[in-house]
């Protein structure tokens, strides 16, 4: 089994976050909340609880790092978006918060974009995308929840979401945190962006 080796909560960061602290190359997980960035980061590490997963959206509010492989790099929970009830007040603070992570964050070495495979992207999804593209920042599109997906509606959800993106196939990738399905690619393309083996 592909595991990430060796996880464990290195830091929670608010809207003070001091990036040049992430000396190691970093991967943000990014998306919608509930889409399934904490459950993708215990599932990956083998661990049950390891990020705080919950059925209520908005549950991850702050930029929480974890370290990976004794320090060789860095995973990082970062709250999600589109949440409706969060006031406008806080999501001008997420704005902030996202905004300067990735103007500061100079080890970021791919950003991964999470999308449920069973919907429909959203605006905010789009702003995402479009906003690492203009700041030429590696990025990735995970599809979560595959296992929700009836048998032969995987290839289907990636096509349409892809589409709706406006990019390749080839940058859809697609994942099950129930299932694992997908980890081994998933694992390798992450060691990619790193430079380094991880399992
Ligand atoms: N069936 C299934 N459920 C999943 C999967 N991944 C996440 N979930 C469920 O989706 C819900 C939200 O998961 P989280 O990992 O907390 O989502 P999040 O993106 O971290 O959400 P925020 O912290 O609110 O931004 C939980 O009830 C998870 O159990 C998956 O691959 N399959
Ligand atoms: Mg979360």
């Amino acid at each position: 089994m592909a595991t990430i080796r060796k996880v464990k909560l290195y830091k929670i960061m608010g809207e003070d976050a001091c990036l040049s602290e992430l000396s190691v190359p970093t991967i943000a997980l990014v998306g919608r909340s509930n889409v399934g960035k904490s459950s993708l980061i215990n599932s990956l590490s083998g661990r049950k609880q390891l990020a705080y997963v919950s059925r209520e959206p908005g549950k991850t509010r702050t930029i929480n790092c974890y370290e990976c492989n004794d320090g060789v790099f860095y995973l990082i929970d970062l709250p999600g978006y589109g949440y409706a009830s969060v006031s406008k007040k806080m999501k001008q603070s997420w704005a902030k918060m996202i905004d300067r992570f990735f103007k500061e964050g100079s080890n970021i070495s791919l950003v991964i974009v999470l999308i449920d495979s069973r919907r429909d992207v959203t605006d905010n999804d789009k702003i995402m995308i479009n906003y690492l593209y203009n700041r030429r920042m590696p990025f990735l599109v995970i599809l979560t929840k595959i296992d929700l997906l009836k048998k032969g509606a995987v290839n289907q959800s990636k096509a349409r979401i892809a589409n709706q993106l406006g990019i390749g196939i080839d940058d859809v990738f697609v994942y099950s945190s129930k299932t694992k399905e997908g980890e081994e690619l998933i694992i390798r393309t992450l060691e990619g962006a790193i430079g380094a083996k991880i399992t």
